[in-house]
């Protein structure tokens, strides 16, 4: 990580009124969870259409919750890390001029301490039952193998799959958040996933384009709309930026 860097990005938060952040496998990384692309990660062992679309739910429900029941229990024996931390101590700074977006269901960053918090793929924490629609806090507990809710339907992870919508009330709220910040937090995503992924354009396209920030490993799809960038452990390099700034 460049000092240099840190000391951009630094100036840019400074000066930060109202901040959107969205986040993505890579903040989790050093928790111990999984990314999805990256040469070890979900996708090297599962194909995607098996166990994220609705075509592979009908195929083979049980191999899908299988996949969950193993991705819930991880989740629950991990912790929060120090990227996650320093995204709490943001929303603690900020309050409601900061809204956290993430793409991850893990949980993590409301066990970080953050409150305004918008799951846009769903969470692994919750079910919903496909005769009633019914969804349920779950904790992360461990499940029957192939849940059922008390109208005697099968019971689905509350996960948003491939080709399906997002939730309608989350995605308005995260637009929305993209569309008055000025300064726009990128954290650990690949940024090929849409519409995710459209919130960066969203932020870059107002009339006072925000200021973008990215902090990853490596550039991504998102890079050529980034304005500043932390390349490394977002674990590290947030902490980093919270002691440039003195507000750690
Ligand atoms: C670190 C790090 C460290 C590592 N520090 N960084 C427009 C164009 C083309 C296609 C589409 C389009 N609009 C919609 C689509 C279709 C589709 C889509 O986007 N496909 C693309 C892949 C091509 N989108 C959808 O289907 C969405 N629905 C939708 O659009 O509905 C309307 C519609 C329906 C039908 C047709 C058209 C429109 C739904 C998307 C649902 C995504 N669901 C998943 C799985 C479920 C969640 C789960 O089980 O956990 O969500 S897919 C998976 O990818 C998961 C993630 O949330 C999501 C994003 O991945 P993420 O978080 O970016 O992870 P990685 O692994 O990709 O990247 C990790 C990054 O971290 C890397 O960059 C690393 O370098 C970095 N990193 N360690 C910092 N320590
Ligand atoms: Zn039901």
């Amino acid at each position: 990580m460049n000092p240099e860097s840190v000391k951009t990005v630094a100036d840019i938060l400074r000066s930060a009124n109202r901040i959107c952040v969205l986040t993505g496998a890579g903040v989790s990384a050093e928790s111990g969870i999984p990314t999805f692309r990256a040469s070890d990660g979900l996708w090297e062992n599962h194909a995607i259409e098996d166990v994220a679309s609705p075509q592979g739910w009908q195929r083979n429900p049980q191999l899908v919750w299988d996949f969950y029941h193993a991705r819930r229990a991880k989740a629950g024996s991990v912790l929060p890390n120090p990227g996650h931390a320093v995204l709490a101590q943001l929303e603690q700074r900020f309050g409601d001029r900061f809204t956290l977006v993430t793409q991850n269901v893990d949980g993590l960053h409301q066990r970080a301490g953050n409150r305004n918090v918008i799951e846009l793929h769903g969470s692994l924490y919750q079910t919903r039952c496909t005769e009633c629609g019914l969804v349920r806090d779950r904790g992360l507990e461990a499940l029957d193998p192939m849940p059922h809710c008390a109208c005697g339907g099968v019971e689905r992870p509350n996960i948003v799959w491939f080709g399906e919508m997002l939730p309608p009330a989350n995605w308005s709220r995260a637009t929305k958040a993209a569309n008055s910040c000025d300064v726009f937090l990128i954290v650990g995503t690949s940024a090929v996933v849409y519409p995710a992924a459209s919130l960066i354009q969203t932020a870059k396209m107002q009339k006072r384009p925000a200021r973008i920030i990215e902090f990853n490993l490596t550039e991504t799809d998102a890079t050529p709309y980034v304005d500043a960038g932390l390349y490394g452990p977002s674990g590290e390099s947030l902490p980093a930026l919270i002691h440039e700034l003195q507000w750690d």
